[in-house]
């Protein structure tokens, strides 16, 4: 290094901001001292935080890189460049474009590439596991495209692909767009493609839940199948807040343009070179142990709360998330919830599909590993969990509260996140 780092410094903005210092040390206490059981976030490296830490988020870069509409990208193309590059081994992809800012953004820019306000969009509902970017009327997917949703059968609460069949030949999509938020079970991405191919539909994955088992080897890849795949790079996966994009080639062209400048101004550099440090990270040999051991801790956990008489929907969980319906116990997913957070468990209300319960109610919750795992926790780890869970359930009066709770400092005492010791503000 020629020039001596300049990063972070705590302490001067604790002196100048004693306020918003106290913000962060507050949240990295939050963190440290209950179970994040939500199953779309994760404790990012310390690496990860330093690139995001930097002074490239200074840096504005239009463009691409060695095509940029500003001087002096010189230095900040060397990371999206590596990053791309990265992104291509370890998914295997024809083309990766890193700049979309989150999910939402990755997803905007590929109905941009394809699709024109008023064509029709094939996506699975939002109650039933999908995603509000995917047809729900409130966003901005709902509004612009003629939105047809499809769901899970309610008999086994898996994708009801002979519906996707059907509604893609009454319909004949442009886009046909699977994954989700909320499903547990591993999706037939082959049925998809065929039905796609059948109604000459583009096949977009969304696969922000679930890209972190992909790059860990866990679980079956959706590059080879799809035309394109969204996903975000700080759930599984483990990276920084942000979002990305793999594409078939033929593709890339539509999807950069649809990025920038169609929907997007200048990147995140230092969310960029963050996303590098990441994709490093996943490909190295520990990612797919931490990947299986996210899947197999899942598994633990809903066996658990099914044995403390939560119903896991669609039977169980081959990935990372499992979705309890919780009608046997007469609790709603929003006292669940708020029965968790008193001691130290945060996890969060969730639809069931064919809910009879609106979605601020809820009758289920929805649980994920990816956090508890990546501090080390194990299958037994899981057992206290699950039981922690459905004693806090059942506490209508919170007089187990402090019991729980005392439980919940047991175990992220044993494995605590960021272990560093605080420091003093
Ligand atoms: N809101 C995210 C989740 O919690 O799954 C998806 O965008």
């Amino acid at each position: 290094m020629s020039t001596p780092y300049w990063g972070p410094d705590f302490d001067a903005l604790a002196a100048f901001d004693p306020d918003i210092a106290s913000v962060v040390t507050d949240e990295l206490d939050r963190l440290r001292s209950g179970l994040q059981l939500i199953a779309s976030e994760n404790f990012t490296s310390p690496a990860v935080l330093a690139a995001l830490g930097s002074t490239l988020s200074n840096k504005y870069a239009e463009g691409y890189p060695g095509r940029r509409y500003y001087g002096g990208c010189e230095v900040v193309d060397r990371a999206e460049e590596i990053g791309i590059a990265r992104g291509k081994e370890l998914f295997g992809a024809e083309h990766v474009n890193l700049q979309p800012h989150s999910g939402a953004s990755a997803n905007l820019a590929a109905y941009g590439a394809f699709m024109q306000p008023g064509d029709t969009l094939l996506g699975m509902a939002l109650p039933h596991g999908g995603h509000l970017t995917h047809g729900t009327k409130v966003s901005f997917s709902g509004k612009w495209f003629n939105a047809v949703q499809y769901g899970v059968a309610e008999k086994t609460e898996h994708i009801d692909y002979d519906q996707v069949r059907d509604l893609a030949r009454e319909h004949r999509p442009k886009m046909i767009v699977c994954g989700g938020s909320a499903i547990p079970r591993l999706i037939d991405f082959a049925v998809f493609r065929e039905i796609a191919d059948e109604v000459g539909a583009i096949l977009m994955v969304d696969a922000a839940h679930f890209i972190g088992l992909v790059a860990g080897k866990a679980i079956p890849s959706p590059v080879p199948y799809a035309d394109v795949v969204t996903f975000t790079t700080h759930k599984v996966l483990r990276g920084p807040r942000g979002g990305a994009i793999v594409c078939k080639a033929e593709h890339a062209k539509a999807i950069d343009k649809a990025a920038f400048p169609m929907m997007q101004g200048g990147p995140l550099m230092h969310a960029i070179a963050a996303k590098a440090v990441n994709l490093k990270e996943c490909l190295q040999p520990e990612y797919q142990t931490y990947a299986r051991q996210v899947i197999t801790n899942a598994q633990a956990l809903t066996e658990g709360l099914a044995a403390e008489g939560l119903r896991p929907v669609a039977g169980g969980t081959d990935t990372h998330l499992a979705l309890l319906d919780l009608r046997e116990t007469g609790v709603t997913g929003k006292d669940a919830e708020a029965r968790c957070d008193a001691a130290g468990i945060v996890l969060n209300k969730n639809a069931i599909p064919y809910d009879p319960q609106p979605a601020s109610i809820a009758s289920g919750i929805r649980v994920g590993s990816p956090a508890v795992t990546t501090q080390g926790m194990t299958e037994s780890d899981m057992k206290s969990i699950a039981s922690l869970i459905g004693t806090a359930i059942r506490d209508e009066d919170g007089s187990r509260t402090a019991e729980v709770a005392a439980g919940v400092r047991e175990l992220v005492g044993a494995h605590p996140a960021y272990p560093e010791p605080a420091r003093a503000v």
